[in-house]
C-alpha cells in the first residue's frame, strides 16, 4: 500500500532531479529533496494537513506547501509537468550513476540524444562520447565504472552473502576496546530474503576507533563516507557497509530505529506522539521537557509504547502493532523449536557427502529426527535406480537410532511432471516413510495446468511435502505462473505441508506466500534441502522466512514429535 507521504515524496525527489539536469539552481534542488525525505518520514498522513500543517513539517515553506496541496487536490504539479515534458525519463536514471553529473547527463541528452544507462554504455564502446566538449577518454572510463558499480548495487544481494559479510564485521569490531555492544540491524537482522546494504551498530564512548577500523577491514575495498556518526565502506564483493555508532545509554534506540522497517518505525513514532513523547534513534523522549524516559534497551522502548518486544522478522506493519497492543503477537517458530530436517540429499544423487556423514553431521545438530531424500528416476541426470534407492534404504535402517537415539526417515524428492503425475508407481512409494513433491521441468504450461499439475500431485496420497512451491530463483527467474491460492486450500484439505526451501536462492515459499497459504490452513515443513553438511546450516533461513510468514511451531510439521509427524505423513490412508 503506498502511503500518501510516500508518494509526495517520490515526487518531490522527482521535481528535485528534474531542477538538477535542467541546470536549475543547485540549492533549490537540495530544497525539495530536503522537504520529500522529511515528507517521507513523518508520521502524520500529509493528505490530511491544509497549507499551513504542512509547514509544520521541518524543510517545507510556502511554496512547497503549495505545490503539495495541488498534488493532494489535483494529482498532479503544472510545474512538475513542465519540466517532466522537457527530459525523457531515461535521462534522469542517467544522474544517477555515480560520477555522472546533471550537466553532463544533459549535454549527453543534448548532443547525442542518450536517454537510457544503456545508450550511454554502448556510446561509449562506440567511442562516440570523446568528441564531445568536457568527455574524455578518462570520463569514459569513470562512466563506464559507474555504470558497472550501479549495476551492481541495485541487484540486492542474498541474505546468506549479507549475513556471512556481517557477521564478519560484527566479530572483528566486537573485538575492539570500548565496544559495549556490536550488531547488525536493518533489513538483515529482519531477515528480508534479499538485502540492500548491511547496517551495522556499536554501543561504544568513542566512535572513531570503530569507524577507523571499518575502513581498514581487509575486507573493505573502497571508503564511500568516513565520518563520525556514519562510516559507510563498500566491500570487495560489492556489499555496501553502514556503521554507526551510538552512545551505550542508547543502544535500544538504536537498534529499534535501525532495524526498521521504515514502515514499521513511522507507526512506532506515531503512538510516540500519540502518548506525547518523541522516538528518534537517540532514544524515546517527553515531547515537552525533552527528558529521557527510555533508550537502553528494545524492551525498555517499546515497553513505554504499551507494546511488547516485537520479533525483528514481525516489524514490517504487517499487523505487529495491532497484534501487539492487543496482547496477541504470534510465538514464532525458531531454529531451536526444528526437530528436524525433512529434505536433504547425498551423493547417490547431486549431493556432495556420503550418506553416513551427513547422517552425523544432522546429529551434531541435536536432531531427534532426519530424513534423506535424494533425487528420483524421472530426473534423468541423477540416474536413479529402484536398486539404488532399496539399497540406500538398508543403509538409512542400518543407521536408524545409532546417534543418541536420532530417528531415520528414508525418503525421496519426487518429479512432478507436466500433467502432475510423478515418478514411481503407488506400491513402490507405499515404501518410502516420505515423499516430497517438486516441480524441476516444464516451468511454463501456463496458469491453468500450471494450477492442476500441483493440485494434483497435493491430491496423492503418497506426496507429504510440496518442495520450492514456486521454484522461483531469486534475480534469476521468477516463480511458476499458477493460481496459488487454489494450490493452498489443496494443500489444507488433503493434508500436505508446503516446504519452506532454505537454500538462500530459493527461500521458497517467501513469506508473502507463507502469509495466504496459513490463511487457507495449509502446514509448512522448513527444510534445507541440504546437498553438503554446510548446507544444513541454512536452516536458519528458512526460519527467518517462516517467521515473517508469522508461522508459529504448530504451523510447522518439523517442530512435532515424531508421532504427531507419522500420523500427519499418513494422509489418512488405512495402509
Ligand atoms: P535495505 O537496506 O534496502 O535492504 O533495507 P533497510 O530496511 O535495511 O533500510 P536502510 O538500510 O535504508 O535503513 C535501515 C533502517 O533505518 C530502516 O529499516 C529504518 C531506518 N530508516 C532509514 N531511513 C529512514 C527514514 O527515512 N525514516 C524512518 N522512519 N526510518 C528510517
Ligand atoms: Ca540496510
Ligand atoms: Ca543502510
Amino acid at each position: 500500500m503506498v502511503r500518501p507521504n510516500d508518494e509526495v515524496e517520490a515526487l518531490l525527489q522527482e521535481y528535485a532531479d528534474l531542477i538538477a539536469i535542467t541546470g536549475g539552481e543547485a540549492f533549490k534542488a537540495r530544497a525539495y529533496e530536503k522537504a520529500a525525505r522529511a515528507i517521507g518520514g513523518y508520521p502524520a498522513d500529509v493528505s490530511h494537513l491544509d497549507a499551513a500543517g504542512l509547514k509544520e513539517i521541518p524543510g517545507v515553506g510556502t511554496s512547497i506547501a503549495e505545490k503539495v496541496v495541488e498534488y493532494l487536490r489535483t494529482g498532479h504539479v503544472t510545474v512538475v509537468d513542465e519540466r517532466r515534458a522537457r527530459i525523457p525519463a531515461g535521462v534522469r536514471q542517467l544522474i544517477t550513476i555515480p560520477t555522472l553529473g546533471p550537466k553532463k547527463a544533459m549535454a549527453l541528452y543534448e548532443n547525442l540524444h542518450i536517454s537510457s544507462v544503456n545508450e550511454l554504455a554502448d556510446a561509449i564502446t562506440a567511442e562516440k562520447l570523446r568528441d564531445l566538449r568536457g568527455f574524455g577518454e578518462k570520463t569514459e572510463e569513470n562512466i563506464l565504472h559507474g555504470i558497472a558499480l550501479m549495476r551492481q548495487s541495485r541487484g540486492r544481494i542474498l541474505l546468506s552473502t549479507a549475513m556471512e559479510a556481517a557477521e564478519d564485521v560484527v566479530a572483528e569490531l566486537s573485538r575492539i576496546p570500548g565496544c559495549e555492544h556490536c550488531a547488525y540491524a536493518g533489513s538483515l537482522r529482519r531477515m528480508k530474503e534479499t538485502v540492500g546494504d548491511i547496517d551495522v551498530l556499536v554501543a561504544a564512548r568513542r566512535s572513531a576507533p570503530f569507524m577507523d577500523a571499518l575502513t581498514e577491514l581487509p575486507s573493505t575495498a573502497e571508503v564511500i563516507v568516513h565520518g563520525g556518526k556514519k562510516t559507510s565502506v563498500r566491500t570487495a564483493e560489492g556489499v555496501q557497509v553502514d556503521l554507526r555508532v551510538v552512545r551505550p545509554d542508547a543502544w535500544g534506540a538504536g537498534m529499534q530505529y535501525f532495524t526498521g522497517s521504515k514502515a514499521h518505525n513511522i507507526r512506532t513514532r506515531t503512538i510516540a506522539v500519540h502518548l506525547g513523547l518523541k522516538l528518534s534513534e537517540y532514544g524515546l523522549f517527553d515531547a515537552d521537557g525533552g527528558e529521557r524516559v527510555a533508550s537502553r534497551s528494545e524492551d525498555e522502548v517499546y515497553a513505554r509504547l504499551g507494546l511488547p518486544w516485537i520479533p525483528p522478522t514481525l516489524r514490517e506493519d504487517r499487523g505487529e502493532i495491532e497484534a501487539g497492543l492487543r496482547g496477541e503477537l504470534p510465538r514464532v517458530v525458531t531454529e531451536r523449536d526444528i526437530r528436524g530436517d525433512l529434505h536433504t540429499h547425498t551423493d547417490l544423487t547431486d549431493g556432495l557427502t556420503p550418506l553416513e556423514e551427513m547422517v552425523a553431521a544432522a546429529a551434531g545438530r541435536g536432531y531427534a529426527y532426519y530424513a534423506v531424500t535424494d533425487h528420483a528416476p524421472n530426473l534423468y541426470m541423477q540416474r536413479m535406480t529402484d536398486e539404488k534407492i532399496l539399497a540406500q534404504r538398508e543403509r538409512v535402517r542400518s543407521l536408524d537410532g545409532r546417534h543418541h537415539g536420532m530417528r531415520l526417515l528414508h525418503g525421496t524428492e519426487l518429479n512432478i511432471g507436466p500433467g502432475g503425475e510423478v515418478d514411481w508407481p503407488d506400491a513402490f512409494l507405499q515404501g518410502f516413510d516420505l515423499c516430497v513433491a517438486a516441480v524441476h521441468s516444464h516451468f511454463n504450461v501456463g496458469r491453468r495446468a500450471m494450477t492442476r499439475r500441483l493440485v494434483r500431485a497435493c491430491e496423492n496420497p503418497r506426496v507429504n511435502v510440496i518442495g520450492h512451491p514456486t521454484t522461483r530463483l531469486l534475480g534469476k527467474r521468477p516463480g511458476v505462473d499458477a493460481d496459488l491460492d487454489e494450490v493452498f486450500a489443496a494443500c489444507a484439505r488433503t493434508g500436505t505441508a508446503l516446504e519452506i526451501n532454505a537454500q538462500p536462492d530459493r527461500l521458497d515459499l517467501g513469506d508473502e506466500d507463507i502469509l495466504r497459504a496459513k490463511d487457507h490452513g495449509a502446514r509448512f515443513a522448513v527444510d534445507t534441502d541440504a546437498h553438503s553438511i554446510p548446507q544444513l546450516a541454512y536452516l536458519r533461513y528458512g526460519v527467518g522466512t517462516a517467521q515473517r510468514g508469522w508461522l508459529t511451531p504448530d504451523d510447522v510439521i518439523n517442530t512435532w514429535p515424531l508421532r504427531r509427524l507419522r500420523r500427519f505423513l499418513r494422509k489418512d490412508r488405512t495402509d
